[in-house]
Parts: C-alpha cells; structure tokens; sequence
C-alpha cells in the first residue's frame, strides 16, 4: 500500500518571532522530498506568522481546537478561525492537551462531539487487548493516554465536528505516543513501536474495514531524535512521526528525509 510518510513537528509552546523565524528559514532551504508530507503545529499565536513565512512545501496545523464556529467562549479557537489563518489540520487529543483539559471537561465534551471517535475506539480496543495480551498492555501501561491523532480541518464540517463517523479516512493521521517516552529523551524502540502499530492497523482492519487500515497513516510520537529516526521509520507500519523537542532544532530536517 502507498501510503504517504507523514512527519508533523509539535512545536508546543515554545518559540518567538525571532528564532521561529530562524527555524522557518532553515525549513524553507530543506529538501523535502516528494513523497513525505510535512505539516508543522506551531503555538495558536504564530499560526498565521508560520503560514505567512514558511514554503508551502510545509503545512500548517493548530495545536487544538474548539468544537463550534463562534461564540462567548474566551480563549478558544475555532476550526474556521484556523482554516483563515491557512492552517489545514489541527492535533487534537494530545496527552498534554488532556493534562491541561482535564478540569474543564473538555476531552469529554470533545469526545461526545465524536471528534475523538476513532481514539475512543481505540483506547477501547487497548484496554481490551491490555487484558488479553498482559505483557503489551504491561509495557504500554497507559492504553487510555497513548493515542494522540491529527484530524484535518474539513470546509464542511470545520464549524460542525462530525457526527458519529469519520467521513474520509484518507485525512485522517494517527498518532501513537507511549507516555513514557513523551519528551523523556527515551524513543521507543522500533520494535516496540511497529508492534503498537501493526495493532492499530489490525483495530481499523476489524472495526473499519481493510481498505482504511491499508490506507491510513500511523505515525509515532516520543522523543523521536535524527538519531533514532530511520531505523523506526524502517518498520512496516511507521508512516512517519510526530516530532515535539527536536522539531525546533535544524535535525527536524533529517527526520523528514528518514525514509531516504
Ligand atoms: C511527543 C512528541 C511530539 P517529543 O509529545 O508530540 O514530543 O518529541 O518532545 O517527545
């Protein structure tokens, strides 16, 4: 199957004008080669400074999302707000994301907007294979946390999230990031992460069906360095990264040329 290696680079909330500007040039001058996609996430205050400045060889993405068009709901972004700024797709579910929303109850909300429907399935699928497979379930101990995922922002559904279903599988990313390794300095192994992934893919292959699990892009996430880049981008089922430290240094290029 063709899927297109997707590496996205997390900024966080880190940076300035001054040496995300810097960063952006470094980007602009790299080579990203014609089959890897490549999206960066900067922070909700430099989305429209990134969009303006970075090639378009690079795409944009917000760090998360609100779950309508407009309104009194201070602080928030909107997904037509985003799409404005340029930006075409958004992380949403991030384990940092759920650590800051844990006390407005805003995974919740998210999730009975069905937004959070895929990683809802799957954490109830990890939850079911953590009591059936005790010795994954053991070393991945967080099934409920691990799953974080990029959705595209759609024209059509931007300012009304999705109903119960995902509509175009081909848009939507996976993002897998054991815990433990989210910025941490310890990468997974690539044989711990294809093994996550081969799992996944069997998850959509069961409860989706075996053109999605075929087609859809799983990528890992955590602590992801140049240095631990090709060997994890090696394994069958690693359609490439999501980078969060080493995506603000000049080796974020090296990860997007991994599979080179
Ligand atoms: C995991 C990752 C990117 P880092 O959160 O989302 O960050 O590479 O710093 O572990």
């Amino acid at each position: 199957p063709s899927r297109k290696f997707f590496v996205g680079g997390n900024w966080k909330m880190n940076g300035r004008k001054n040496n995300l500007g810097e960063l952006i040039n470094t980007l602009n001058a790299a080579k990203v080669p014609a089959d890897t996609e490549v999206v960066c996430a900067p922070p909700t205050a430099y989305i429209d400074f990134a969009r303006q400045k970075l090639d378009h060889k690079i795409a944009v993405a917000a760090q998360n999302c609100y779950k309508v068009a407009n309104g009194a709901f201070t602080g928030e972004i909107s997904p037509g707000m985003i799409k404005d700024c340029g930006a075409t797709w958004v992380v949403l579910g991030h384990s940092e994301r759920r650590h800051a929303d844990a006390g407005n109850g805003r995974v919740r909300t998210l999730v009975s907007l069905s937004l959070l429907l895929l990683p809802q399935g799957i954490d109830a699928t990890w939850s079911s294979f953590n009591g059936r497979q005790g010795s994954v379930g053991h070393r991945h101990s967080f099934p409920r946390e691990t799953a974080g995922y990029l959705l595209p922002v759609h024209p059509s559904t931007c300012d009304l999230c999705p109903t119960d279903n995902v509509k175009d599988w081909g848009k939507v990313v996976l993002a897998y990031e054991p815990v433990w390794a989210i910025g941490t300095g310890k990468t997974a192994t690539p044989q711990q992460a294809q093994e996550v992934h081969e799992k996944l893919r069997g998850w959509l292959k069961s409860n989706i069906s075996d053109a999605v699990a075929q087609s859809t892009r799983i990528i890992y996430g955590g602590s992801v360095t140049g240095a631990t880049c090709k060997e994890l981008a090696s394994q069958p089922d690693v359609d490439g990264f999501l980078v969060g430290g080493a995506s603000l240094k000049p080796e974020f290029v090296d990860i997007i040329n991994a599979k080179q």
